[in-house]
């Protein structure tokens, strides 16, 4: 009989790789399990139940919030917030940081999360996912604050995502390697099913929105012509598009076919000239990913592992994937955008210094 290796024996197994640990990881990551557990139910009876459709408010950036988007948003604080594991959250949903209540004991973890992303897919059945990273505390007191939270992303502890798709995956690394575990919704049990996952070396596709090429820089256009084996030497790889637009699951194909995922800055949108993707729960938790899986990722100018966050829901161009495909679009970037790059810096060099005065 197969070895049927849970997701709790998977996560005792790596602990004793941690002397000193106390097991409140390892608790903390059964949470997050359950936390999926109870969003995957959900998710899977949306078109049956009355959850589907809005929610009537909108989250704090004016985006209609679907009833599944406050379902998860709800459950995983609910699930945390009481366990004395963290000392502060903060979620895609909500403006300000998540304390733990004054009633409740405080931990020497941090917790970002989007707790639904792509939720704009739910109504069409398409894969949507959670993402999460993990940090360590670093502030002094006992609760935690925005220096919790605002931690450059190579300070990571772990990081994950769970893919509501035609199976419900949990997907996480805590600097050992990435690792896969399917639900098994008979038992309602993780079991790993995905063990070591390794970017393939051979890529297969590239995900971008392609719909907004009038808009990309000439770098991004030049790239994607590279890609596609249409720059003019004929040298790109010639790779196939592939995209869903949520997030999680463009991520996770691309993570297990090889290829490069991009959301970069474009013009379309004046309120977001550095594109779409939040850094803190979204860019820096599937950096973490890709990179213990042989990957790379980046804002098109630095490793996003290394960007100091100035922002709590700041967001930023994103390139993630095999690392010569990410490495190449930085040189391009380099060649053919460099006036936009002196404009980034200096953009993000500004943020960083309003953030530190206040
Ligand atoms: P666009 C979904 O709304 C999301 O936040 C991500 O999941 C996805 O990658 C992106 O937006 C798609 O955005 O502009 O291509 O529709």
């Amino acid at each position: 009989m197969p070895k049927v290796i849970t997701i709790e024996r998977h996560l005792l197994e790596q602990q004793r790789h941690f002397p000193q640990a106390t097991g409140a990881f390892t608790n903390l990551m059964y949470d997050i399990a359950l936390a999926a557990k109870l969003i995957a139910r959900e998710t899977t009876r949306a078109g049956l139940a009355d959850i589907l459709g809005m929610a009537g408010a909108t989250n704090t950036h004016g985006e209609e919030q679907q009833k599944l988007d406050v379902y998860a948003d709800q459950t995983i604080y609910r699930m945390m917030d009481h366990t004395g594991r963290l000392c502060i959250m903060a979620s895609e949903e909500h403006a300000e940081p998540l304390h733990i209540p004054d009633h409740y004991p405080c931990g020497s973890y941090v917790l970002l999360y989007d707790p639904l992303d792509g939720s704009s897919n739910i109504d069409y059945n398409v894969s949507i996912g959670t993402i999460f990273s993990i940090h360590r505390k670093i502030s002094e007191g006992e609760r935690g604050t925005m220096a919790d939270l605002l931690q450059p992303g190579y300070r990571q502890v772990a990081a994950g995502y769970v893919i509501f798709g035609s199976s419900t995956m949990l997907v996480y690394s805590a600097g050992r390697g990435v690792h896969g575990f399917t639900l098994d919704p008979s038992i309602g049990e993780f079991l790993l099913s995905h063990p070591d996952i390794r970017v393939p070396d051979k890529p297969k596709y590239y995900s971008v929105n392609q719909g907004y090429e009038r808009y990309w820089s000439e770098g991004i256009r030049r790239y994607v012509e590279w890609l596609t084996g249409r720059d003019p030497e004929g040298t790109g790889p010639g790779l196939s598009l592939r995209y869903i637009g949520s997030l999680v699951a463009d991520f996770h194909r691309n993570l297990m076919t090889g290829g490069i995922f991009m959301y970069p800055a474009d013009r379309r949108d004046p309120a977001k000239p550095h594109g779409k993707l939040r850094l803190t729960y979204e860019c820096a938790p599937l950096a973490f990913i890709a990179e213990q899986a042989g990957g790379y990722a980046s804002d098109g100018v630095n490793p996003i592992r290394s960007i100091q966050p100035h922002d709590l829901h700041q967001r930023i161009p994103f390139f993630v994937g095999n690392r010569e495909l990410v490495e190449r679009v930085e040189e391009y970037i380099r060649r053919y955008d460099a006036d936009w790059v002196e404009q980034y810096r200096e953009q993000t060099r500004l943020a960083q210094d309003e953030a530190v005065s206040v």
